[in-house]
C-alpha cells in the first residue's frame, strides 16, 4: 500500500478546516498577527523604533531569538531592495518570509510499498501522544485504511486503558499486554500481528516518563531496534509530539529526542490553548524538522495535516 496522505478534500471541507484552524490559532493570532498590525498601523515611523516594536511582537509569540533575528534581517534586506514605502506592506513581506521558512523543510519519509506503515509516537508525558494517535487512527480509518494501535506505555497506570478507549471508540484493534511488560516486546508482537492481519498502518504509543530521561531514551531506542527485526525499514515514521504551550522549551526537548532517535516529523499539539504558536517557525527553521500535524483542540477532528500556506494565512487572516 502507499502510506502517503490520500486526502481528497472538498471545497466545503477545506473552508471548514480553515475556520477550525483560524479558531485554533486565535491566541497566537492575538500575540503575533494582531501585534504586527498594531505596530504597522501605529504612529511609529520607519526606523529603528519600528523595528524594535516588531522584534518585541515576534518574541512575544515565542518565535525565539535566532528566528526573530533571521526574520528581521531578511525583512530589512527586502525593504532596502524593494521600493516599499508603506508600512502596511511589511505585513505581506513578513507573511512571505514566514511561509518560506516553513516551506524550506519538506517531509521526507520512506513509506512502505507493501505491508503496514509503522508509526512510532514519542514525546514527554502529557504532550498528547495518545490523543494524537486516537485522532490520527480515526483519520486514516476514515480514509479507508486498516489501522491498528499498540499500547507501548506499560509504565504509567491507566495508559493502556486510555489507548484501548480510543480504539474502542474508533472500532479498531488495540494490541496490549499487562502492565510492566517490556514495551519493546509489545511493539514486536504488535508489528508482527499487523503484518499477519494485513494492516495498512500501526501506531505505537510509548511512555512519556520513566524513572529517568536516560531510561526513556534507551527504552525508545530499543523499541526502534526491535521493530526493525520484524520489518527492516520500520518504523517508517517517528513522530515527536510537542506541546505548543511550553513554547521555546519544546526546542530543547526536540533536540534531545532527535539526537537519540532521529525523528522524522513533529506533531504540535494544544495550539488552541497557547499564544506561543510562533514556536512552530523556530522548530522548523532551527531543527530542520517538518511539522506533520497540528492539534487545535481536544476533539477527534481537531488534528490537521500541517500546511504552511494555510497556517500563515490563518494566522494573519
Ligand atoms: N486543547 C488541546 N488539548 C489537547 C490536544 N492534544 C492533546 N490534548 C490534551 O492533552 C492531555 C494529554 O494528552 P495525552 O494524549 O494523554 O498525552 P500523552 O503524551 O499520551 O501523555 P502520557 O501518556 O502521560 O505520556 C489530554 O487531556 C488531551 O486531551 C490539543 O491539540 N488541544
Ligand atoms: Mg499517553
Amino acid at each position: 500500500m502507499n502510506g502517503q496522505e490520500k486526502d481528497i478534500v472538498s471545497k466545503n471541507d477545506k473552508s471548514r478546516f480553515f475556520s477550525r484552524l483560524k479558531l485554533g490559532l486565535k491566541k497566537t493570532r492575538g500575540s503575533l498577527a494582531s501585534g504586527v498590525m498594531r505596530v504597522v498601523n501605529g504612529s511609529t515611523k520607519f526606523g529603528p523604533e519600528l523595528w524594535e516594536e516588531l522584534e518585541e511582537v515576534l518574541l512575544a509569540s515565542d518565535i525565539g531569538v535566532p528566528t526573530m533575528t533571521w526574520v528581521m534581517g531578511e525583512l530589512k534586506k527586502e525593504m532596502q531592495e524593494s521600493t516599499v514605502e508603506k508600512k502596511e506592506e511589511i505585513v505581506q513581506l513578513l507573511k512571505e518570509l514566514l511561509f518560506n521558512a516553513l516551506e524550506e523543510v519538506q517531509v521526507d519519509t520512506a513509506y512502505p510499498l507493501e505491508g503496514p506503515c509503522v508509526v512510532m509516537m514519542i514525546g514527554v508525558n502529557g504532550s498528547g501522544k495518545t490523543t494524537t494517535i486516537g485522532k490520527l487512527a480515526a483519520r486514516y480509518k476514515r480514509q479507508g485504511e486498516l489501522v491498528m494501535v499498540a499500547a507501548g506505555d506499560t509504565f504509567r497506570a491507566a495508559a493502556t486503558e486510555q489507548l484501548q478507549a480510543w480504539a474502542q471508540r474508533i472500532d479498531i484493534p488495540c494490541v496490549y499486554q499487562k502492565k510492566g511488560t517490556d514495551p519493546s516486546a509489545v511493539a514486536y508482537d504488535a508489528v508482527q500481528s499487523a503484518v499477519v492481519k494485513k494492516m495498512d498502518r500501526i501506531f505505537l504509543d510509548t511512555a512519556g516518563r520513566l524513572q529517568t530521561n536516560k531510561n526513556l531514551m534507551e527504552e525508545l531506542k530499543k523499541i526502534k531496534r526491535v521493530v526493525k527485526k520484524v520489518i527492516n525499514e520500520a518504523p517508517h515514521e517517528i513522530l515527536l509530539v510537542l506541546d505548543a504551550s511550553i513554547g521555546q522549551n519544546s526546542l530543547s526537548q526536540a533536540r534531545l529526542f532527535n539526537e537519540a532517535l532521529d525523528v522524522d516529523g513533529i506533531v504540535i499539539t494544544k495550539l488552541d490553548g497557547s499564544s506561543k504558536g510562533g514556536v512552530v517557525f523556530s522548530i522548523v527553521r532551527e531543527l530542520k524538522l517538518p511539522v506533520r500535524f497540528i492539534g487545535v483542540g481536544e476533539q477527534i477532528d481537531d488534528l490537521q495535516p500541517f500546511d504552511p500556506r494555510s497556517f500563515v494565512e490563518a494566522l494573519f487572516d
